[in-house]
């Protein structure tokens, strides 16, 4: 393991290859993956920050006053992630949450042995009212044999199986939090270098939270134990402290700020949405995987989320993520649900 004093200066290209150098059978492709996404993740940071601007320049669907087409944010993000990452050789299949299918590799280039999937600007309803929004993102080993285009069956894996995982949120600053299984990293871009920097090595989430992360608009859909748990979390059964309750309604932005302070986001089933809202392969199997090198945990209120099989490209399921308390707490009361 390595130590950065409090003062050094670390580039995230420069932790990346000495994060490889201790494992010696790396083959620099993985490290290759996490450099293309860094540099997707400043394109999409720039456009982020012109985004009040839109009104000035041209709302999505019309032409700007340059005359050129503007898209909706989403759509731009998704692009740029999709060229900057289907000609590194590394990949042999992406999946988004902005896309029915998988997104094959061209065929001019090269496939490589892992499948990269993403959510490319998760929360962008949020973008018209200045609120953070997020890309979150999740690498697999192909599992199809052969070497040319990865295949359904290569992203269909238990959250347990990602070789890399991880988020980056455009708030006050641009921040990417990464674990490839050995802890949860974070580094905040450096906009006049144009270089995200090492700022919250080996991140470790308190293991009892603060904050209560819930939209309880939904509260009469819940279940019994879920309203029970609720009660919990908020100190109304005289069981626990009440909790602070915070709900920006942007996961990254949500999961980020319970990571760091200690909390537990919470997104259950509810009759109207009986799978939950958010997406199992781009959304929770990627922050749970942060989330656990960070300390925490995270259940889909069954059990641990990573271990689920999924079975569904787009699949939905409940979400319970954060401190590992409070996760126990939840996984405690929703055993006998539904
Ligand atoms: P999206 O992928 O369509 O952006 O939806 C996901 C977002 C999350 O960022 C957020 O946690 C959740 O939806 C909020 O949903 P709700 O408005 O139902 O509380
Ligand atoms: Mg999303």
């Amino acid at each position: 393991m390595i130590f950065h004093s409090d003062t050094s200066i670390v580039t995230i290209d420069r932790f990346i290859i000495e994060q490889e150098a201790l494992f010696p059978e790396a083959t620099g492709e993985l490290s290759g993956i996490l450099y293309d996404l860094a540099v997707a993740a400043k394109m999409i940071s720039s456009k982020v920050r012109r985004a009040g601007l839109i009104d000035i320049l041209g709302a999505a669907g019309s032409d700007n006053v340059q005359g050129e087409h503007q898209q909706k944010l989403d759509v731009i993000a998704n692009a740029i992630i999709t060229k900057a990452m289907d000609h590194g050789g590394r990949l042999c299949a992406m999946a988004s949450e902005e896309e029915e299918g998988i997104i094959e590799i061209p065929p001019q280039f090269k496939c490589g042995k892992y499948v990269l999937l993403f959510d490319p600007l998760d929360g962008s309803s949020n973008i018209d009212v200045n609120v953070p929004v997020g890309t979150i993102f999740s690498v697999l080993r192909r599992v199809t044999p052969g070497e040319g285009q990865g295949r359904v069956e290569d992203m269909l894996q238990p959250g347990m199986k990602q070789v890399a995982a991880g988020y980056v949120i455009y708030g006050s600053s641009t921040m990417m939090v990464y674990t490839t299984g050995h802890g949860a990293h974070g580094f905040t871009l450096d906009p006049s270098i144009g270089e995200f920097l090492l700022s919250h090595p080996h991140i470790q989430t308190p293991t009892v939270g603060k904050y209560l992360s819930v939209n309880d608009s939904y509260e009469r859909h819940w279940s019994e134990p879920v309203r029970a748990l609720m009660r919990r979390y908020r100190g109304l059964d005289d069981r626990r402290e009440a909790m602070n309750v915070r709900y920006v309604g942007s996961l990254v932005a949500d999961f980020h700020r319970n990571l760091l302070g200690g909390g537990i986001f919470v997104y259950p089933a509810n009759s109207k949405s009986p799978e939950g809202k958010l997406r199992l392969l781009y959304e929770c199997n990627p922050l749970a995987f942060i989330c656990e090198q960070a300390g925490g945990a995270a259940t889909n209120g069954k059990g641990r989320l990573m271990d689920v099989v999924p079975s569904a490209l787009h699949q939905r399921s409940p979400l319970f993520i954060g401190s590992k308390c409070d996760v126990d707490t939840a996984t405690l009361m929703l055993k006998d649900d539904r």
